[in-house]
């Protein structure tokens, strides 16, 4: 916050920085870091909290027990005044009243919310935690990659961490460039999580009861743009194992790997092909870490040709590990290389027409 402050004051400006932020920027970690520095380095900044008393739809008297900013100034040494003056998922709708004692709110603290997810695993417990979206993960990521991913390793398998972490991504109308991420080649990266993108509701509540089950992290990635997505899902569904894929479309000609809501672009473009005279295979591999390697090279080996599609970038994406690994495993039973469709290595635009041209998602076959 302070930061343009900062350099007003080392190039000796004659200016004040106005800092605007909403109450639900208080819990940020960054924030006493923040005030504080401005603080003790005398920066010229005025900081306006605009207090609607709600931190999106979260009355901030559940969040904290400070409800004025003004009152916390004193204690950083600044003076304080007060002056006078929103269902992005309904995937868990109902599940707070339906179990009053085991669902929380939480303040918009992601460290804080995975911190005490991983704690409560350790001491024996399955918490599932969720993000609100997965771009904000990033201000977890010690303890996803440093603490859950590797207590096991560490401990030399005396703790685990059973947590499930639920992590909406993905494109959605208008999210733009920090609400829009597709991470999963991050954590694919990292030894010690489960990685899951389920691509139909049927799935999506196989691999949950699978990853709830797991005795280590899983990441659970929900595609935003699939919440609206209906489709038959039995009162009971049978556990879906990780690393298990499933060929959604048998073809002859060309295997097509999707992930996530891709798949369903891919059975889309499948019945237009079928005009074409081409037929395609789709093959979902429903995790991605651990990944079913045999099931993408019985298909390419058998098709010959492959392309892989994503929603995440194509520098370092996850089409880049599925499509190596088909090359390693099938590379003379295949008439060409391995193509991948992904979304351009650009922060997601808002423009619309940007956007239709950055991301896969945006694509529409039918
Ligand atoms: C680190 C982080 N987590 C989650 C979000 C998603 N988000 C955008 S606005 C918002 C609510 C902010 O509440 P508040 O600061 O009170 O501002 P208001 O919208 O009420 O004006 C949230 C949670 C975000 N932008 N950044």
């Amino acid at each position: 916050m302070p930061r343009a402050a900062l350099a007003n004051q080392l190039r000796g400006e004659d200016r004040v920085t106005v800092c605007v932020f909403g109450d639900g920027a208080m819990q940020r970690s960054t924030f006493p870091e923040a005030i504080n520095m401005g603080a003790i380095w005398n920066l010229p900044v005025i900081y306006v909290c605009e207090n609607n008393q709600y931190q999106q739809w979260i009355p901030q008297s559940r969040m904290t027990k400070v409800t004025s900013v003004r009152d916390m100034a004193p204690s950083y040494g600044i003076p304080g005044e007060s002056v006078d003056g929103q269902d992005v998922v309904a995937a868990t709708k109902g599940i707070a009243e339906a179990f009053p004692d085991r669902i929380r709110e939480t303040p918009i603290s992601e460290a804080a919310i995975v911190g005490v997810a991983v704690g409560a695993a350790l001491a024996g417990m399955r918490p599932v935690a969720e993000i609100m979206y997965v771009d904000f993960v990033t201000c977890a990521m010690d303890e996803v990659v440093n603490q859950a991913a590797k207590m096991r390793y560490m401990t030399g398998g005396q703790a685990s961490v059973p947590m499930v972490l639920r992590l909406p991504c993905g494109l959605s109308r208008y999210t733009a460039a920090q609400h829009s991420y597709a991470l999963e080649s991050w954590f694919m990266h990292v030894p010690g999580l489960h990685v899951v993108v389920p691509s139909t509701p049927c799935d999506a509540k196989g691999l949950f009861r699978t990853a709830v089950r797991e005795p280590d992290p899983v990441l659970f990635l929900e595609y935003k743009r699939l919440y609206s997505m209906e489709g038959a899902v039995p009162e009971y569904v049978e556990p879906i194992p990780l690393g298990v894929g499933e060929v959604k479309r048998e073809g002859e000609d060309v295997t097509v790997v999707a992930v996530g809501p891709m798949v369903n672009k891919a059975l889309e473009a499948g019945i237009l092909l079928e005009d074409e005279g081409i037929d395609i295979e789709v093959v979902d591999p429903r995790s991605l870490s651990p990944l079913d390697v045999d099931i993408l090279a019985e298909s390419a080996r058998k098709t010959g040709r492959a392309v892989v599609c994503a929603e995440d970038a194509l520098m370092a994406g996850c089409t880049a590990e599925i499509a190596c690994a088909m090359m390693e495993r099938c590379f003379s039973n295949l008439s060409a290389p391995v193509r991948r469709l992904a979304a351009l290595d650009v922060p997601m635009p808002f423009s619309p027409p940007w956007r239709t041209r950055s991301s896969p998602a945006s694509i529409s076959w039918l």
